[in-house]
């Protein structure tokens, strides 16, 4: 599932190679914008994908969280493909601006309770996966598990002082092992690599050197 995945991402244009500045100040040979899952039948493709990947991971959870903005439309359309497969789950979402007026406060939808996962695109450094852990916990439910679409793999960064530095694991890992949350993800690091190393044409011979270095230099051991 995760070479087919691999192989969507790259016909909706999501996945690219070339030169790309992440969230993270690193200069990446490959970059994966959810936004461009830009129509109907390419969301809904997503959704199923990330629906099979829940299901297979034995995950289990009460309720879908879709952190503003990227992960509202993901967590929406995986919540109507879990209800047709026939699991039919609350669904909410935060909004990144206070309102104060009209229903107020900052989460919609489903009130926040129970064993929650998180619905995301990527994961690099795991800031985003901590805003909505805070979110929840906040609310006095229990952040319980995260789905992502891609797990970059590479090393996280941290605060000292005034400097950010890389530390030796992964977001996934972090968020797994010290924030105790289960994490899946429908295709990783590892399976890019696969996918170009199986690229019998040889058209992306110069990609797969890029990607090599790049997580020679910042990729984590799983
Ligand atoms: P963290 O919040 O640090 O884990 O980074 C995840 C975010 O980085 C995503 O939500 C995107 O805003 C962005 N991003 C991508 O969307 N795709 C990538 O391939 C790489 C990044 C990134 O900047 O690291």
């Amino acid at each position: 599932m995760a070479q087919e995945f691999v192989q969507f991402a790259l016909d909706c244009g999501v996945l690219r190679f070339g030169e790309f500045k992440t969230k993270a100040g690193r200069l990446s040979p490959y970059f994966f914008n959810a936004g461009l899952f830009d129509d109907g039948a390419k969301l809904g493709r997503l959704a199923q994908f990330y629906a099979q990947r829940l299901l297979a991971s034995g995950i289990e959870f009460d309720m879908i969280f879709g952190p503003a903005y990227k992960g509202i439309p993901l967590g929406a359309t995986l919540a109507v493909e879990l209800a047709r497969l026939g699991r039919n789950v609350p669904f909410a979402y935060n909004r990144k601006e206070v309102k104060d007026h009209g229903e107020g406060g900052t989460l919609v939808g489903a009130p926040l309770k129970g064993r929650v996962l998180i619905v995301d695109d990527v994961m690099s450094a795991g800031t985003a996966a901590r805003e909505s852990i805070a979110i929840i916990e906040a609310a006095g439910a229990t952040a319980h598990a995260v789905v992502i679409a891609l797990d970059r793999q590479e090393m996280a960064t941290e605060r000292r002082g005034d400097s950010v530095v890389d530390v030796p694991y992964s977001a996934v890992q972090y968020v797994r092992s010290q924030l105790g949350l289960q994490v899946c993800a429908i295709a990783n690091l590892a399976d890019l690599m696969q996918y170009l190393a199986r690229d019998s044409a040889g058209g992306l011979a110069a990609d797969h050197q890029r990607v090599l270095a790049y997580r020679q230099r910042y990729g984590v051991e799983e």
